[in-house]
Order: C-alpha cells, then structure tokens, then sequence
C-alpha cells in the first residue's frame, strides 16, 4: 500500500478521522466473515460464552427472535483472546502501518470487538467518546479502528462522526434516557452538540479515529448485514491513571517494544468488564 503518509497524518490531525482503503483483501473479509457465523452458530470454547453479547431488545425478549443467529447479536468481545483468526487480525500489516504512522512504533492493540447492527432492530449507539472508556493516556495516542465486513452506509447503521470534535476536551458522559446495550454512554448535552457525517465505508476498509472524536451508529433498518472488526490501539508509552487496571481489555504488543511503567501487554485477559444485568449473554 503506498501510504501518503504526510497527507494521512495532517488529516488525521486535523479532521480526527482517516479512511484508509483495503486493509484487508476479499479472501480475508470471507474469512472473517465466516469465522465469525461459526462462532456465533456456537463454535467456541466454553470458557468464552460470556463473551458472545447479544442485543438488549432480542436478550430482554422486547422482539421476537429472529430467524438469523447472527440477527439476535450486539457483540463478541475479544475473540483474540480465544480464537487463532481473530488473533491474527491484530497483526493485519496495512493497519500496523497505519497505526505506526499515527502512534509511533511502539505499539499495543486492546478491545477487540466484533459488532453487529442487527437488521430491523431499533439499536442506537449513541454519541460518545471512546477516551470516556480508557484509564490511561495521553487520549492522543488511543485510537479505534473501525473495519466492516459488509459494505456500510447510513442506511445499515454505518459510522457518523462529528469531524474536528477530538481538539475538545474530553466531555462528561450519561447514561442514555432510552434503552441501549451496556456501556452505551452518551455525551452530556448530545443535543447541542453539531451534527453528525455519515460515512460510507466498504467491506474491508478502515476508520482509524482518535479516542476523543465524537460518533455514533444509528439503527440498521435495512436488509443489509452490518459486521464490524473494531480495534483499538495505543501508543506502548501511553501510561496508566492512578489505581487504574486494565486486565479486561486484553492488550497485546503487536509491534516495538514495551516501555517500563507504561501499559504493558496483559496474557489473560479476565472478564471482569462488568457485564452488567443489561448484557445478557448468549444462553
Ligand atoms: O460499530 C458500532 O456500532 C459502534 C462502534 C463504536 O462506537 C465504537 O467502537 O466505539
């Protein structure tokens, strides 16, 4: 991939978002794609069955199941942490140049998540912050990556950004006045806040977005399916916030080296995210 590297990073900098192209090729997005039915349609460890969330409405039987597994599903969390496709994805070259480029060299992936926006379910991810979420920082060098599988648009509840929204500080959170899956916090006053771009993505690009860049996804009323790999990363001299612990987040030094009192890489990453009463996982 020929990086224009200067124009990536200005844009990056100052917009707070940058869509890359193809970060992962069409055998790859397959691969993804069909790993993660199996895992859905139950091809896992049990020791992973508290990591397979699924959405609010379907868990609290507000709808009525739908036909497709995948349809009930809001997320799978950290499927590094039990599966060999999924680990792999952490070292996908193009996103750990890119990464290099925004971080610097040294470099640790966390968080990694398969999304769904399941179709013809209300399901609003509200307006928010990642660097609301991370103990740790500076927030400059914490970004997320945002990868669908399936070509993304408004319509199927694609990513909306507030451009220019990560040079604010980082604003207060609530939680949401109307139901939404567990740590659905909304910024402050979202109302007052400008509007939102919708972008449109192809299956196997990427959104890399700074954690304190304002965004949310809408509902997919669509009959199109929404998968996303979505990754976070940091810089390996980000450091800890006092007292904090980081070990649900499954941090993984992908490339560089660590740096003694920083963030370091943890093996076994505890579920000790609190899942909440609202997360019902999988039965
Ligand atoms: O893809 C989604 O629905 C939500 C993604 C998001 O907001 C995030 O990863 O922070």
């Amino acid at each position: 991939m020929q990086l224009k590297n200067g124009s990536l990073k200005n844009d990056y900098e100052e917009k707070g978002f940058i869509v890359v192209p193809d970060v992962l090729k069409s055998d790859e997005i397959d691969l993804y794609k069909t790993r993660t039915s199996a895992v859905v349609r139950g091809e896992y460890p049990d020791e992973a069955k508290g990591r397979l969330m699924r959405d609010i409405r379907v868990a609290k039987g507000l709808v009525p199941t739908p036909d497709d597994p995948e349809d009930e599903m809001w997320k799978i969390l950290n499927p590094d942490r039990f599966d060999i496709t999924f680990r792999d994805f952490l070292y996908t070259p193009k996103i750990l140049d890119v990464l290099e480029l925004l971080l610097g060299p040294d470099l640790i992936c966390f968080l990694l998540m398969v999304i769904y926006k399941p179709r013809k379910i209300e399901s609003v991810h509200p307006l928010h912050q990642d660097a609301y979420y991370f103990p740790f920082g500076p927030h400059d060098n914490i970004l997320g990556v945002w990868v669908p599988l399936d070509d993304t648009d408004e319509d199927n509840g694609g990513l909306q950004v507030i451009p220019g929204s990560h040079k604010g500080s980082l604003r207060e959170h609530e939680m949401p006045g109307t139901l939404t899956n567990a740590f659905a916090y909304e910024v402050e006053n979202a109302r007052s806040s400008p509007e939102t771009v919708a972008l449109k993505v192809r299956a196997g690009s990427a959104v890399f977005f700074h954690s304190r860049l304002m965004h949310t996804t809408r509902s997919n009323f669509s009959e199109k399916m929404r998968r996303v790999l979505t990754l976070h990363a940091c810089s390996a001299q980000c450091t800890l916030q006092p007292d904090a612990t980081i070990d649900e987040l499954g941090m993984t030094l992908v490339r560089g080296k660590t740096h003694s009192g920083c963030v370091q890489p943890n093996l076994n990453t505890s579920l000790a995210v609190s899942l909440g009463d609202d997360a019902l996982n999988r039965p």
